[in-house]
């Protein structure tokens, strides 16, 4: 696998993201076409719905494709029912693309596979896996969702650095800088939906909308069991659809008062009383791909605890917040013994602004723990 190979990869990578927020359920793609060792098209998916990212690429490139190679991010598409777009498989061949090169598969059921197999039926050359990981990180929520449609789960917190996400007096505002702020902002726009326990709304009254970033609003999802969510929270403006996900507990009264105001109310099964989240993701996964949970602290546990966390983004602010009433960064239980805590795999760190933005993936996510 040569320099070049991963170079022009590393493009088509690049060009993916363009599409950040905008494509789901759909993946991020981008697509090179390659003359004689030089660009001639690029692409990318830039909007679900839109035109496929070899498309645009093959469109760009006209009829200097003939001949040509084909740098992807993801395997070309074949047809399949309920699809809104040609398949790109036979575009490229079309197209006369000599030979295709793309980091990894569409897992996909109605693909996973049959797009190189066709080409490769047809004489197409096909080199497989160059900068695979890198695809695999950029759409983990495509992969995710695609496999099991239920939504990826990413658990967001802000905390002092001794693990405080408010003070004794329940205030939280603010613990991390702007810049943090900002790239909380980003995520909102980039997964499909967030949510907060009804405590956070209490104690906050977050509006849970995108303003410091571009990008689309997510859905807005409030766990509320005995339906304690007041009428004039901020979660309930107009700017950005709201569910509150509640249980048999919500008087019939607030559930017409909050249709009123514009929310979705979804009455779920129950586990010890309170709203199952496994019930919850399944639901949540018929109308998205991803779920942001903010907190707060109860909720972080409970979704924890359950390994239902497929990644934790926690913001540390270089403060110190003291407190043996403060508010954990997350409450319920806990373990008892260290060994039995939930252990964070492939631990990413990065400054954003005076704070640090730690990335992971817990190791029980998706087995369930309970
Ligand atoms: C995209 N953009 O650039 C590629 C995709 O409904 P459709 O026709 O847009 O097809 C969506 C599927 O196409 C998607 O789930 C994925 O398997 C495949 N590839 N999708 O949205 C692209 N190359
Ligand atoms: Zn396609």
């Amino acid at each position: 696998m040569g320099e070049g190979h991963e170079g022009f990869m590393r493009r088509a990578l690049e060009l993916a993201r363009r599409g950040w927020g905008w494509t789901r359920p759909n993946p991020l793609v981008g697509a090179v076409v390659v003359k004689d060792g030089e660009i001639v098209g690029e692409g990318w998916h830039a909007v679900r719905g839109g035109p496929h990212a070899e498309e645009v690429a093959l469109r760009a490139a006209g009829a200097r494709a003939q001949g040509a190679d084909l740098y992807l991010t993801l395997e070309p598409c074949v047809d399949f029912p309920g699809k809104c777009t040609p398949p790109c498989v036979d575009a490229l061949l079309a197209a006369g693309i000599r030979r295709v090169i793309v980091a990894t598969r569409d897992p996909n059921p109605c693909v996973d596979g049959r797009g190189l197999h066709r080409l490769q039926e047809a004489g197409v050359e096909v080199i497989e896996g160059v900068l695979a990981d890198e695809a695999r990180k950029l759409n983990e929520v495509f992969f995710h969702w695609i496999r099991t449609r239920t939504p990826f789960v990413v658990l967001k917190l802000a905390l002092s650095l001794d693990g405080k996400i408010a003070t004794r007096t329940r205030r939280s505002r603010w613990i991390t800088g702007e810049e943090s702020r900002r790239v909380v902002h980003l995520l909102r726009a980039r997964y499909g939906a967030v949510l907060v326990g009804v405590g956070t709304v209490l104690a906050d009254d977050p509006s849970l909308t995108v303003r410091e970033a571009e990008g689309p609003q997510p859905l807005r999802v409030v766990l509320d069991s005995a339906g304690r969510i007041p009428l004039e929270a901020k979660v309930l403006s107009p700017e950005a659809p709201t569910v509150v996900a509640t249980t048999d507990r919500m008087p019939d009264s607030v559930e017409e008062a909050l249709r009123g105001k514009g929310a979705e109310v979804w009455r779920l099964p129950t586990v010890g009383g309170e709203v199952d989240l496994r019930a919850l993701l399944r639901r949540l996964g018929e109308r998205t791909d991803s779920v942001l949970v903010e907190g707060g602290s109860e909720v972080a546990w409970s979704f924890l605890a359950r390994g239902l966390v497929h990644k934790i983004a926690f913001f540390y602010a270089p403060l110190v917040l003291g407190g043996r009433e403060a508010v954990p960064a997350v409450g319920g239980e806990g373990v008892a013994n260290p060994a039995e805590g939930i252990r964070i795999r492939n631990l990413e760190v990065e400054r954003v602004g005076e704070d640090l933005l730690l990335t992971g993936y817990p190791e029980a996510s998706g087995k369930g723990r309970d």
